[in-house]
């Protein structure tokens, strides 16, 4: 029997299995992709970056794996995280661990084991399960009438094909504007005949300012290394940049306006930080989100579009933050248009395009950027089956229920890496990996073979409440958002991240370590 499995070859799975490895633990790793990468790769399409800065998004657990790496761009493009990531799993020597091309589609406890299943029907049994498969990972599509019957080509920028798409001389529609689609839809205008993009919810997007990293930065950052991951240890947001403590109603123009414009001009999404109560209160909130409609209102030249695209019902960050590289001034060019689906509603995908009550109008391509089924998803699409053979998606049918976002009752051994209700996609993906990762692992060789651990189930419900404080703290409910599952029709509405910070939550996960687990039931 394998000590550990691991599923999912992206971040925390390269990561989880060079810690098993590391700590003399045999364990065996699963992929549905031919390569590591896990989100960066899949997500192929034209634009996709990341919007946090390259120099912290890059392993922190030991400054040698990054030593002889050097990122070439401010937000590396989705190819060179790729690299990279195959990179340091060369350097680890993980890759052997891995099965690729496999997809495990259930997982059951069984005594005192789980045995799980592939989808080339072969069966594994392993003491420990790290569900790695990602937060954003299992990708969405809503149930549009007709989908099926359209005669072109249908995409999500999740699944964009390998060797990618010629869209030259195309009529292409985007429907969504979340990150995926704000990142393609430049680069989709820049290659296709004729592009509508239909938006439901305009975004608050914020100018990424790419550019290269200049030489004397990448030579600080490797002089600085180690303390730049212990700052990122010690943030809550995982990341080695600090934050404001100013408040924006405390700050008298013209410095409230200088601050802002400064932050503007440097790019990036930490213009949201740059008040520190522009997270919490929202009258600070709404002046910031003043500055940035202002800002779509000078950038788009046709005031009528220019006012369809502006955010007005929902504060500035309480859905997921976007940057961009010319996403408005995209919609200058003639060959563009917008489709405002909360004037005009989608009503049918057809055979030739997309109808709305307004008419139809027929496209060579139609990509859905409609998001993921978020945190949840990528869990309950594997047929997890716990104590007394109970599955997963039963226990999680009024929303997910875990203690501390890291495994959930009845499921023994099976840890979750940045799941629901943990930190996860507020903080810096990688920061909380790791800090995932090492708890698990650590919990895997604190208990050895044979044992068990799973938590209270009394807790699932203290957790939960101390979710929805932690939120109360912030904006966040002030926007219907995937941050509570209401992206996807019928799933329940449940905070499903941790919003405490990534620092506060490392300390009450180290806590409960030290303290012998004292939340969980240890057999
Ligand atoms: O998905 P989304 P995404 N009719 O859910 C619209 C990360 N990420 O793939 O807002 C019409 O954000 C939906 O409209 P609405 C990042 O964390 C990071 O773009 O629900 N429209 C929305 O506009 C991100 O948040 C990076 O009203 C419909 C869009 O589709 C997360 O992944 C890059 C619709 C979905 O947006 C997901 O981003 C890419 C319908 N029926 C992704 N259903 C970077 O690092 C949905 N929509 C930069």
């Amino acid at each position: 029997m394998i000590d550990a499995i691991v599923i999912g070859g992206g971040f925390a799975g390269i990561y989880a299995v060079h810690s098993l490895k590391a700590r003399g633990l045999s364990a065996q790793g699963f992929e549905t992709g031919d390569d590591v990468g896990g989100t960066w790769y899949w997500n192929r399409y034209p634009g996709a970056r990341c919007d946090v800065e390259s120099l912290d998004y890059q392993y922190g657990f030991d400054a040698q794996v990054n030593e002889g790496w050097e990122w070439s761009e401010r937000y590396a493009t989705q190819p060179e995280i790729l690299r990279y990531a195959r990179w340091a799993a060369d350097k680890l020597d993980v890759r052997g661990s891995f099965k690729f091309n496999t997809t495990v589609v259930s997982a059951e406890f069984v005594e005192d084991h789980w045995r799980l299943a592939t989808d080339a029907g072969e069966v594994f049994t392993a003491g420990y399960v790290i569900a790695a498969s990602g937060s954003i990972s299992a990708a969405s599509v809503p149930p549009f009438e007709g989908a099926e019957k359209f005669q072109g080509l249908s995409l999500h920028p999740g699944r964009w094909p390998a060797g990618g798409v010629d869209l030259s001389g195309k009529r292409v529609a985007v429907i969504g504007v979340g990150s995926s689609g704000v990142q393609l839809i430049p680069e989709v205008a820049a290659q296709c005949a004729q592009l509508t993009v239909y938006q439901r919810t305009p975004a608050y997007t914020l100018p990424a300012r790419n550019r290269p990293l200049y030489e004397d930065e990448l030579i600080r950052a490797r002089a600085t290394a180690a303390q730049l991951v212990e700052a990122r240890k010690e943030s809550q947001a995982g990341m080695s940049s600090g934050y404001t403590t100013q408040k924006l109603m405390e700050t008298a123009e013209p410095e409230r306006t200088r601050r802002l414009d400064d932050a503007w001009k440097l790019g990036g999404n930490l213009f949201l930080t740059t008040f520190i109560d522009a997270t919490y209160d929202e009258q600070a909130n709404e002046e910031l989100a003043g500055y940035v409609r202002q800002r779509i209102a000078q950038t788009v030249a046709d005031p009528q579009l220019a006012e369809k695209l502006t955010p007005r019902d929902y504060p500035i960050g309480a859905k997921r933050i976007v940057t961009d590289t010319n996403f408005l001034s995209t919609f200058n060019r003639e060959h563009v248009d917008l489709v405002d689906v909360r004037q005009d509603p989608i009503e049918q995908i057809t055979e030739h395009g997309i109808r709305t009550r307004d008419g139809e109008r027929e496209y060579d391509v139609i990509i859905y950027a409609t998001g993921y089924d978020n945190l949840t998803g990528a869990l309950t699409r594997v047929d997890y089956r716990g104590v007394d053979g109970r599955s997963l998606r039963e226990h999680w049918a009024d929303g997910a229920r875990t203690y501390l976002g890291l495994m959930a009752a009845g499921f023994p051994n099976l840890f979750m890496i940045t799941g629901p209700q943990s930190p996860s996609v507020l903080v810096n993906m990688i920061a909380a990996i790791e800090q995932h990762v090492d708890w698990a692992v650590q919990a895997i060789a604190d208990l050895g073979a044979g044992a068990s651990i799973e938590p209270r189930g009394e807790l699932e419900d203290e957790w939960a409440a101390e979710v929805e404080t932690a939120l109360s703290y912030t904006l966040y409910a002030k926007a219907k958002s995937w941050y509570r599952g209401q992206n996807i029709e019928g799933k329940p509405t449940r905070t499903l991240v941790y919003a405490g910070g990534l620092a506060n939550y490392r300390q009450r996960c180290a806590e409960e370590a030290a303290q012998g687990y004292p939340g969980f039931i240890v057999r």
